[in-house]
Order: C-alpha cells, then sequence, then structure tokens
C-alpha cells in the first residue's frame, strides 16, 4: 500500500512502536498512504520529519477510575485524554464509554480527530478521551457517581482554552451534564470547557442534531456536484439508533428519502413503509432499551438479529453510523451489486481499508469519516464560541452556519480529490485537504 520510502519508514516504526494496536496502525495506514503524493511534493515535510511529529500524540494520559456501585461494591475502570495535536487550536474531540475502549481505540480516534477538525475550517485541534466503563445495565446513579469520577481526575488535564472534550458512544446530555456539573463543583467555574451542554446551562441549539443533519447537508451535497441527484426518493439503510443515526434519519426523512433499515449491535429492524423514528426515538432515547422493542409497535417491520446482515438490505444510501469497521469487504460488495450510489460515514472508521478502496474503485460516492461526520465538532466549535462571547443563538444560525461548513468541507475535499486525477477519491481529498493546515501550522511553530 505504501510507495514512498519516507513515508514507509514512518508507517514501519509506528509499527513497531504499537504492534498490538490494530485500530490505531489501520487509521494510520490509511492517512499516510494518503499523503505519499503530498509529502512528495513538499520536501520540508520531510527535512522537518513532521510526519514523525504528526502521528505522536504531543500527550496520552491514561488514569484509574474508581467508584461505588448501587450495591455498594467498588469498581475500578481504566480512563483515557489523548490530546494529539494542538497546532491549530485547543485539543478537542469526544469521550467513548464502552467495554471496547483501549489505547488503540482512543489513539485511532484521536489521530482521525486532527484531520476532522481541521476540515471544519474552525480552530479547534484534535483529542479523544474515554473509558471501558459499559454504561448498558447501569443506573441513572451509577451512571452520575462514575461520571463524577471519571471527572475528578480528568479535570486537571483540560480547560477551555486548552481542551474541550464531548460526546461520543456511550457519552450523550445526561453524562455530559454530569461530567460538568463535577467540573464546576471542583474549578468553582462556568466555562465552555465540555461541549454538548444542556440548553439552560451553556449547550448550543442544534448539537444534538448536527452529527446526523451534517452528515445529510455533506451527502445531498455530493449528490448534488456528483450525480446531479439529491435524497428525494432514496431507500436509505442507517446502521446504528444512537444519536448520529437517529439525526441522519430525521434528516435524511425530510430531504425526501425513504430510511427502511435501523439497527443496534443485537440486530436490525426492517420496514419497508419507512422507519416510524417518533417510535425510535421513544425506545432509544427515553426507555435505553433495544430496537428489536419497534416491532412491537409496528408489527409489519421485521427484526433481525446479528448487526451486520443490514447491509444486505438493497438500498440506494448507506449510512454507516454505529461504530468501527463495521462494514467490510464483502458487505461493500453486496451494497454496490444491489445498486448503492452513496455511501457516507456517519460513525468513525466504520469501512474497513479494503470496502473503502472498493467503494473508491466502483465510483460510488463516498464520504469518509472525517470529512462526512465532521458536522458534530463544527458545531462544538459553534457552540464553544457561543460560550466565550456570553451569547445563544438560535436553532436556525447554528443550522445555516453547520450546513456552510459541511458544503465547504465537501467542496474542499472534492477540489483535493480532482486536483490529484481522481474525483471520486475522497479519502485522499479529506486526509491531504486536513493536513495542508496542519503542517502548515506545525512548520510555522518550530520544533515540538
Ligand atoms: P451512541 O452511543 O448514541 O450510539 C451508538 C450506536 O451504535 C448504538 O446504536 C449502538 O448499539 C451502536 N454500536 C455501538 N457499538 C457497536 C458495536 N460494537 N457493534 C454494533 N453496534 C454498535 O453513539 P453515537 O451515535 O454518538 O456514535 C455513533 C458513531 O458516530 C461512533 O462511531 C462515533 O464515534 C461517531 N460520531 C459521533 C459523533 C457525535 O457527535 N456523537 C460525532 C462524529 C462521529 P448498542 O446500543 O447496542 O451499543
Ligand atoms: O467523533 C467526533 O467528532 C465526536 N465524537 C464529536 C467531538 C466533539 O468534540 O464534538
Amino acid at each position: 500500500m505504501l510507495n514512498n520510502s519516507y513515508v514507509k519508514r514512518v508507517y514501519d516504526s509506528l509499527v513497531l512502536k504499537n504492534s498490538n494496536e490494530k485500530e490505531f496502525l489501520q487509521a494510520a495506514l490509511e492517512i499516510l498512504a494518503s499523503l505519499e503524493p503530498y509529502v512528495e511534493c513538499h520536501p520540508e515535510i520531510e527535512k522537518n520529519k513532521v510526519l514523525e511529529r504528526f502521528v505522536e500524540p504531543e500527550r496520552f494520559i491514561q488514569f484509574r477510575v474508581a467508584w461505588v456501585d448501587d450495591k455498594g461494591e467498588v469498581q475500578v475502570n481504566r480512563g483515557y485524554r489523548v490530546q494529539y495535536n494542538s497546532s491549530i487550536g485547543p485539543y478537542k474531540g469526544g469521550l467513548r464509554f464502552h467495554p471496547s475502549v483501549n489505547a488503540s481505540i482512543i489513539k485511532f480516534l484521536g489521530l482521525e480527530q486532527v484531520l476532522k477538525n481541521s476540515l471544519t475550517s474552525l480552530p479547534m485541534g484534535g483529542g479523544k478521551g474515554g473509558s471501558d466503563f459499559d454504561p448498558k445495565g447501569k443506573t441513572d446513579h451509577e451512571i452520575m457517581s462514575f461520571c463524577q469520577a471519571f471527572m475528578t481526575e480528568l479535570y486537571r488535564h483540560i480547560g477551555e482554552d486548552t481542551d474541550v472534550p464531548a460526546g461520543d458512544i456511550g457519552v450523550g446530555g445526561r453524562e455530559i451534564g454530569y461530567l460538568y456539573g463535577q467540573y464546576k463543583r471542583i474549578q468553582n467555574k462556568n466555562v465552555g470547557v465540555l461541549t454538548g451542554k444542556g440548553i439552560p446551562f451553556g449547550g448550543s441549539l442544534g448539537r444534538t442534531e448536527a452529527t446526523g443533519y451534517g452528515l445529510c447537508y455533506f451527502t445531498e451535497e455530493a449528490l448534488r456536484v456528483m450525480r446531479q441527484d439529491s435524497f428525494k426518493n432514496k431507500t436509505v439503510v442507517i446502521s446504528g439508533s444512537g444519536n448520529v443515526a437517529i439525526y441522519a434519519c430525521e434528516k435524511a426523512t425530510s430531504l425526501g428519502a425513504k430510511v427502511v433499515a435501523m439497527s443496534d449491535s443485537n440486530g436490525y429492524i426492517y420496514d419497508e413503509n419507512g422507519i416510524d423514528l417518533v417510535i425510535v426515538k421513544e425506545i432509544k432515547e427515553v426507555k435505553r432499551g433495544r430496537i428489536k422493542e419497534y416491532i412491537s409497535s409496528v408489527p409489519t417491520a421485521k427484526y433481525q438479529e446479528g448487526a451486520r446482515g443490514i447491509w444486505q438490505i438493497p438500498c440506494d444510501i448507506a449510512l454507516p453510523c454505529a461504530t468501527q469497521n463495521e462494514l467490510d469487504l464483502e458487505d461493500a460488495k453486496s451494497l454496490a451489486k444491489n445498486g448503492v450510489i452513496a455511501v457516507c460515514e456517519g460513525a468513525n472508521m466504520p469501512s474497513t481499508l479494503e470496502a473503502s478502496k472498493y467503494f473508491i474503485e466502483h465510483q460510488v460516492v463516498y464520504g469518509p469519516a472525517k470529512a462526512a461526520n465532521a458536522g458534530g465538532v463544527a458545531t462544538s466549535g459553534l457552540e464553544m464560541s457561543q460560550n466565550s462571547i456570553r451569547m445563544s443563538w438560535s436553532f436556525e444560525e447554528v443550522d445555516k452556519k453547520l450546513k456552510e461548513i459541511m458544503v465547504q468541507i465537501f467542496q474542499n475535499v472534492y477540489q483535493t480529490a480532482i486536483s490529484l486525477g481522481n474525483p471520486y477519491d475522497t479519502v485522499t481529498g479529506a486526509n491531504i485537504a486536513g493536513f495542508d493546515k496542519i503542517a502548515k501550522a506545525m512548520l510555522s511553530l518550530g520544533v515540538y
């Protein structure tokens, strides 16, 4: 996959140092491979060892999170924060609470975030964090205890101009509230140190919807430019049924599409009449239940065990919005066989390297995660701006800015891809467009 000797050297050394970090190496390989043409035109990158510095996080923090469950038993989890790159602004990126979280997951997400945040055009560096804590089956009191314990260590590493965390898998409005409450209690400060906050205490209207809506704005623009087409009358399959999936479903439907399937980690539902999102929201946002429960309300819909099968469903547009590596080469082939025209990623790195390569080679309109799902962090950036000026903007103002940002991201990625000779290669387009600003900043800031 690598041809340039400098890039190969950087990757080989990364493999030596991080041999057990599969997801991190996967993200790094994709990015480094895309940067080869850039490095060849910019000898200053090799001369100043910019790639070596770019792949190495500025800081990696791992900590113990001890808390007491409802039975009075002490529980111990592992907490993380990677402060990856601050060359263009304060570290910014979400927190993930999921049993699968480890150093590899946090570092892949952090590295992706650096380029994603650069693409938003807002002044935000990249970071990511989280814990192997499993929120499933925990009481509200246990969630609060865990969040308070987590922040009791994290608070010393973050700040409104230093590092601003937000949500990701397993971290939504409820968790951000508890985390922010604990930060305020310890620091005695009301500042925009977290985003995704509740509206009464400094949150931005539109942040809840932003990733899913932004994904659809990106996809709509890509369809318009690359195929003179739109969401109208299209059949859409969306994996996941969390924050990103729900608001992608809402916007795709309002743009005239019919969403026929959604999933969680246990299985997927298929509703040929179009998913009734009111029911999904009730199950997921209110009851915190399982997607399977949908068929009790809609008996004509079908439930299938196993999340993976969702990619066998014929659709025009696929929006993977669950997790990393949820769509492999076989899934990509079956989507293409069934006539998919666009695959845009709400989740981070949902497609394997082979799957994304397949989409590009088969001229599917492909929106790689760091471009297509950047609407969430972009709106977090807008929340930071509102907190700094101690003002709040209307939903319409925020949504309008989000749309402009997503259109600009698509244009930047697409123009970069065209300049490199393949308009469908949005992976190279996104990586180079994001990296260019980081590299220029790092070169200007002196060696660090
Ligand atoms: P949520 O926790 O709200 O929802 C996650 C969804 O994905 C759930 O339906 C969950 O099912 C499913 N899921 C999680 N892990 C797995 C797994 N291992 N296998 C199958 N399904 C799984 O998270 P979000 O919606 O916030 O995040 C979804 C994706 O979007 C992630 O990749 C995240 O990094 C990315 N993202 C999120 C942004 C945000 O603003 N929230 C911004 C940009 C990207 P179950 O309930 O069964 O676990
Ligand atoms: O992956 C992501 O971009 C997020 N989880 C959102 C990060 C943020 O800071 O809003």
